[in-house]
C-alpha cells in the first residue's frame, strides 16, 4: 500500500489520526522483481574539500550491468541526490543531470566558485573533509523506487564533528518558526507503525497555513530523515491539511534521526532542521491510536 507521498505502508486503510486514504501500488512485476545499485564514480578520482570534480552516479541492474535504466521522473527530477556529512550537520540535496553516456553528474565546487544561477541544481560544494554519504533517490521505468547510499570520502581538514543527542522538535530558518507535533501520541514516536506528525508554522507570531506555499518539485514540502547511527534513510511528503504540514511514515527502526524539511515561498526554498527521537516500537498497529499520555 502506499499514501500519496509514494510512502510505502505494510497494511490498507486509512491513517487512524487524519484519515488520509492509503492507495494500493501499481508495479511491473518483472521490473520490481530486479535488485538495483547505483554505480559512482568521479573525476578526479580523489575529492578534495574545496577543491572541483565531477561525480558521476549511474543507476545499474544486478547481473545486468550492461542494460540502460531508463528512469521515471519523480518530483519533476530523475534523480534526487541528498547529500550529507558523516556527522550529519551539512545537509545538500540536488539534481544530478542526464549525460549522454548513461550517467547522472554533479559537480563538486571549488572554493569560492559561485553556484550557477544562484543555486545550480547539480551543483554542491564540500567544504571540509571527511566521510560523506549520498543517498540517490530514483525510481526505474516500471520499478519500485530505490534508495542507493554511497559512502564518499573527502580529503582535507575535517570539520568538528556534531553530535545529537537532544531532540530539536522547533526549527527557525529564514522568518519561520516549525514545530513538530507528536504530543497526540502520547509517548512520542515509534519505530515499525506508521507514524503521523503534524507541523505547525508560524511567522512573526502569526500562523502561516501551508497551502500558501509555492509547489517546489511539485510538492508543499519534503522531508527527509536520516538515522544517526546507521544511516537509515527516510523522504517523505507532508501534505497540507488543516492549516498545518502532516508527515505520515514508517520507521523501520528506532534511533535518533536528523530531519530536514524543505519548502518554498517568494521563489526561495528553505531548509528547517530537526533531531527526532523514535523508540523501539511493539510492531503494534494499535499502539498508534494511544492517546494517552503518561
Ligand atoms: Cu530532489
Amino acid at each position: 500500500m502506499n499514501c500519496e507521498d509514494g510512502k510505502t505502508y505494510d497494511e490498507p486503510g486509512s491513517c487512524p489520526v487524519c484519515n488520509m486514504d492509503l492507495e494500493p501500488m501499481e508495479i511491473d512485476e518483472s521490473a520490481s522483481s530486479m535488485k538495483y545499485f547505483t554505480q559512482y564514480s568521479s573525476k578526479p578520482e580523489q575529492l578534495e574539500a574545496g577543491k572541483e570534480a565531477v561525480m558521476s552516479f549511474t543507476p545499474k541492474i544486478e547481473g545486468d550491468e550492461a542494460a540502460a535504466v531508463p528512469l521515471e521522473l519523480v518530483h519533476e527530477k530523475k534523480m534526487h541526490l541528498i547529500l550529507v556529512s558523516d556527522d550529519l550537520s551539512w545537509f545538500d540535496h540536488i539534481h544530478p543531470e542526464y549525460q549522454a553516456t548513461g550517467n547522472y553528474d554533479i559537480k563538486a565546487l571549488a572554493k569560492g566558485a559561485s553556484f550557477a544561477k544562484g543555486r545550480g541544481l547539480n551543483e554542491t560544494r564540500f567544504e571540509a573533509g571527511g566521510k560523506y554519504w549520498a543517498f540517490a533517490d530514483f525510481k526505474p521505468s516500471g520499478g519500485l523506487n530505490q534508495v542507493n547510499k554511497i559512502e564518499l570520502n573527502i580529503a582535507g581538514t575535517p570539520a568538528k564533528a556534531v553530535k545529537y543527542s537532544q531532540a530539536k522538535m522547533i526549527s527557525a530558518v529564514d522568518g519561520y518558526t516549525l514545530t513538530l507535533e507528536t504530543g497526540h501520541t502520547g509517548n512520542g514516536l515509534v519505530s515499525g507503525v506508521q507514524q503521523h506528525i503534524p507541523i505547525s508554522i508560524q511567522q512573526g507570531g502569526k500562523a502561516v497555513d501551508p497551502a500558501s506555499f509555492e509547489n517546489y518539485l511539485g510538492e508543499k514540502a519534503h522531508l527527509v530523515l536520516i538515522e544517526v547511527e546507521n544511516k537509515e534513510y527516510v523522504h517523505t511528503h507532508p501534505s497540507a491539511t488543516g492549516g498545518k504540514l502532516d508527515v505520515h511514515t514508517t520507521f523501520a527502526k528506532p534511533g535518533t534521526y536528523r530531519g530536514w524539511l524543505q519548502f518554498q515561498t517568494n521563489g526561495v526554498v528553505h531548509t528547517a532542521d530537526f533531531v527526532v527521537k523514535v523508540a523501539e516500537g511493539q510492531h503494534n498497529a494499535e499502539e498508534h491510536s494511544d492517546h494517552q499520555g503518561h
